[in-house]
């Protein structure tokens, strides 16, 4: 296989300053001439003689050097490379290709969606547009044309600002077509290049930067769509006021501009002024969108527009250095998030996320550092490690330089390396620069990979308690051994009334202490045996372990002031409960009873904050449940998890028939406060539909057909459905009629389906595949069906007759002749093949292994690390 490898790394042999692309939209096929300024890299004392330019699925038609059409024997084109002979240390190189966006479905480069032509480059796409040095520490100024029929695309969007346009010379064959150049003036990484043309609705506003200068906003979507833009663009707003106050970082070009679209395999594109969105996470309607999309839409909107600073104008010399940027971003926009909303409960929605995706990422065959040191395609590197677990690895930097310096570093790093591609090591060096510290130690968190897992024992002897924390990473793929981290762990600790205790003279109640070394005693004069709040707000991405008792736990539930760390204990409370019915038999009853008098005391204090009630009162999901025993048993976790849940449902009923009836508004509204209502009254009405309480299905049929928003309408359907209440496939029927023009309501449709625990479902969702709705050409449609069954349901995708994990190979198959990308992404899924039960183990094995062969380069990269 083609690794690519870190320590491999070169400067670009030569430079690209300019570049100008003429793109010229036909039916059928687009012609794409590209003129490039190149010179000689100075940085190269090697001297190439020889250039060469990446390029996938071009046919080249012509190729010139300065204005002279070159022979064949001057060039050769192979395996995605064109070299160059012998060039000159500076020269212009002009290219004419041939490319057929209408046939691409793997949504890299120029495709079409609905109608519109759209771009995707990163990370590799820019070379299916036409030849160049697609590598991110390239960095060129475009000037960009675009041509197309104006009356189908009216309008021709690129990076900058436009700066002319004009009608072509009207012919027989050649009637209403026209052009737009865009001009970006600063100097960007193909990778960042977009273009749009279509007839697409705008919503239009402007903001007023610091400095006074006014920003055009333009977001646009289908004209059906233009009544759901108005939540991005508030949004948008709000991030760019956000990033000025908090980074001191101001918008820089004329315009801004946002373009939804439906076929789309990320969430979102940063490319330099022309975002561009999947529908999924820009579009947002109460009638359409749920309150967590509506939640999704605002933080990426934000991530991206953040982008335009940490990413754009200071990128990355290589993708190993994708956390860079990245890891960087997620913090940026998770802060933001706290600012606008509830901090806590941004905070433990961010950690649930992180501790039930990325740390099984960290502890199984897909582990890698944040910044990797191989690989063979990148895209397979858009990872939750490089994403989640990187936002923390930025995270600890603010914590152990606090605010003050953290902004200096970053206003040190932003001016220092505007307009170049740089390093995790660069932006490590500036939180040492201003802060005098020694990160040294600090940067294995990028190098090494694995959840490390901190163990904590104390003692409390005359007064005096000591606390001692020791600290293992465990093995992961090519990495044996690990070094120790440096792990900032916050704490306080709290007496038996859960009032936190004076930790020193000034009367500090928080401190933090920093484990550098395999095992460390940190001591603290105490007047009363304390328990210990660990970890608080989640300071490090660690697995704590420590012996908490059940009182303890209940206190810091009760009473802890660190969200996370009351969620925390909450979680711990369930999990040993379940742990319990699981390995000893026990009964769920017995369970909840041991566990009720905590949970109703979360119960009564729910009116103070309603959304952190209802993350407290939510079980972890099963495949969380799973993670924590050997071997993973799906089954046995589900037949566990229903009966708990089933009990609390009864064991509360009363308390959530209260909660069901006083948390209804009779208006919906759209603000943070109404949103955490809407959040604990759905919950309560799920436990009050598992528990089959009296008259529950009636209640929830008029729920869902007196629905005042999405979030009650799907929520509703969601719960007759999963319990297979009364009412249940009528209500399916008149939902998929009533939304069948509406593509992110049926992606809704489709995962409530897929989601239903149990192995009927493999057979639920084979047919959904045949259903009119569903597409293998929409990636938001298949990770709706096939993904919400492969990663949100473990009961039936690993049902014991292997019928799942046939479906799961089926899939892959077909995905993968579409659209490598997404295939790769859903072959993640089957990452715990060794932790499973040994009969199921063997049945996803054999379906894989006939999926290995022919696999692309992506699905087949993911294939092998989990088949080992
Ligand atoms: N850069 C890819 C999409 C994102 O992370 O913003
Ligand atoms: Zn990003």
């Amino acid at each position: 296989a083609n690794v690519t490898r870190l320590a491999d790394y070169l400067p670009p042999a030569y430079l690209v300053p300019r570049t100008h692309l003429d793109v010229d939209i036909r039916d059928g096929h687009t012609l794409v001439t590209a003129t490039l300024t190149l010179e000689r890299n100075p940085a190269r004392d090697d001297r190439p003689e020889d250039l060469v330019l990446d390029g996938e699925h071009l046919e080249l038609l012509s190729l010139s050097l300065d204005g002279a059409s070159l022979p064949a024997s001057r060039y050769r084109e192979a395996d995605g490379r064109l070299t160059v002979f012998a060039v000159p240390e500076c020269f212009e190189l002009t290219s004419v290709v041939r490319i057929e966006p209408e046939k691409n479905t793997a949504l890299e480069g120029l495709y079409r969606s609905n109608g519109m032509y759209c771009t995707q480059c990163e990370a590799e796409g820019f070379r299916r547009i036409t030849w160049f040095p697609d590598r991110p520490d390239v960095l060129s100024r475009f000037t960009t044309t675009v041509r197309a029929d104006r009356e189908h695309y009216p309008l021709l969007l690129s990076n900058g600002n436009p700066v002319a346009s004009g009608e072509e010379p009207e012919g027989k064959e050649e009637g209403g077509r026209h052009w737009v150049t865009w001009e970006d003036p600063f100097p960007k990484p193909c990778y960042l290049f977009a273009l749009v043309a279509g007839d697409l609705a705008c919503l239009k506003d402007t903001f007023t930067t610091t400095s006074g200068r006014e920003v055009a906003l333009h977001l646009y979507a289908e004209h059906r769509d233009l009544d759901k833009l108005d939540h991005a663009m508030v949004s948008l707003k709000k991030a760019m006021a956000w990033d000025e106050r908090v980074y001191g970082r101001e918008y820089d070009l004329d315009i801004f501009q946002i373009v939804a679209v439906s076929h789309f395999n990320m969430g979102a594109m940063e490319n330099k002024g022309l975002n561009i969105f999947n529908t999924a996470c820009v579009l947002a309607h109460p009638a359409t969108t749920t309150d967590a999309a509506f939640e999704r839409v605002e933080s990426v909107v934000a991530h991206e527009y953040f982008h335009n600073w940490s990413g754009n104008r200071v990128t990355c010399r290589d993708w190993f250095q994708l956390s860079l940027k990245e890891g960087f971003t997620v913090f940026r926009d998770q802060e933001f998030s706290s600012d606008m909303n509830s901090r806590a409960v941004v905070r433990v929605e961010n950690v649930n996320f992180l501790v039930n995706h990325q740390f099984p990422e960290d502890q199984g065959p897909l582990a890698h550092p944040v910044r990797p040191a191989q690989y063979q395609k990148i895209d397979n590197f858009y990872t939750l490690t490089v994403y989640e677990k990187g936002a923390e690895v930025v995270r600890m930097q603010h914590e152990l330089l606090g605010a003050r310096d953290f902004r200096r570093a970053t206003d040190l790093y932003f001016e220092r390396f505007d307009g170049q591609a740089v390093t995790c090591d660069d932006f490590v060096a500036c939180m040492e620069e201003v802060s005098g510290r020694d990160l040294s130690g600090f940067k294995r968190w990028y190098s090494q990979a694995g959840t490390p897992i901190v163990s904590a024992e104390d003692r409390y002897v005359d007064g005096l308690y000591s606390l001692t924390l020791s600290q293992h990473t465990p093995p992961t793929p090519g990495q044996a051994d690990k070094q120790p981290l440096m792990i900032p762990v916050k704490l306080a600790l709290l007496d038996p009334q859960g009032k936190p205790l004076a930790l020193n003279d000034q009367g500090d109640t928080e401190t933090v202490v920093i484990l550098e070394r395999a095992t460390q005693t940190f001591s603290f004069p105490l007047p009363v045996k304390p328990t210990p709040s660990l970890l608080r707000g989640f300071s490090a991405p660690v697995i704590l372990r420590y012996d908490f008792d059940e009182t303890q736990l209940q206190t810091l539930l009760a009473h802890d002031s660190d969200g996370f760390c009351r969620w925390d204990a909450a979680q711990r409370l369930y999990f040993s409960a379940l742990a319990r019915i699981i390995e000893q038999g026990e009964s769920a009853e017995q369970q909840l009873e041991r566990l009720r008098p905590a949970l109703e005391g979360v119960i009564r204090r729910a009116a103070e904050d309603p959304a952190q009630a209802a993350l407290l009162l939510t079980l972890p999901t099963e495949t969380a449940i799973g993670d924590r025993h050997s071997p993973l048993d799906p089954a046995r976790v589900h037949r566990a998890a229903h009966a708990f849940k089933v009990a609390l449902g009864r064991a509360l009923g009363e308390d959530w028939r209260r909660l069901a009836e006083s948390l209804r508004e009779p208006e919906y509204r759209a603000d943070g406060d109404a949103m955490g209502k809407r959040r604990l009254r759905m919950l309560a009405l799920a436990y009050l539909g598992l528990a089959e309480a009296d008259g529950i299905a009636d209640y929830l049929q008029r729920t869902f057909r007196d629905a005042a928003c999405m979030t009650e309408e799907i929520g509703a359907l969601g719960i007759l459905v999963s319990n297979g209440l009364d009412g249940a496939e009528t209500a399916l029927e008149q939902f998929a009629e009533r939304w069948r023009d509406e593509a992110l309501v049926m992606d809704q449709w489709f995962a409530v389906q897929a989601a239903v625990p149990g192995p009927a479902t493999v057979a639920r969702a084979k047919a959904l595949m045949s259903h009119p709705a569903f597409e293998w050409t929409l990636p938001n449609r298949v990770r709706a069906l096939i993904g919400t069954l492969v990663n949100g349901n473990p009961s039936a995708f690993h049902a014991e007759d292997g019928s799942g994990h046939r479906l799961f190979a089926e899939a892959l198959k077909t995905l993968d002749a579409i659209n490598p990308q997404i295939a790769a992404r859903l072959g993640n899924g089957a990452a715990r093949l060794d932790r499973l039960r040994e009969d199921l183990s063997t049945s996803l094995r054999t379906a894989l292994s006939e999926v290995r062969e022919g696999a692309s380069a992506n699905l087949a990269e993911v294939l092998d690390r989990i088949l080992g």
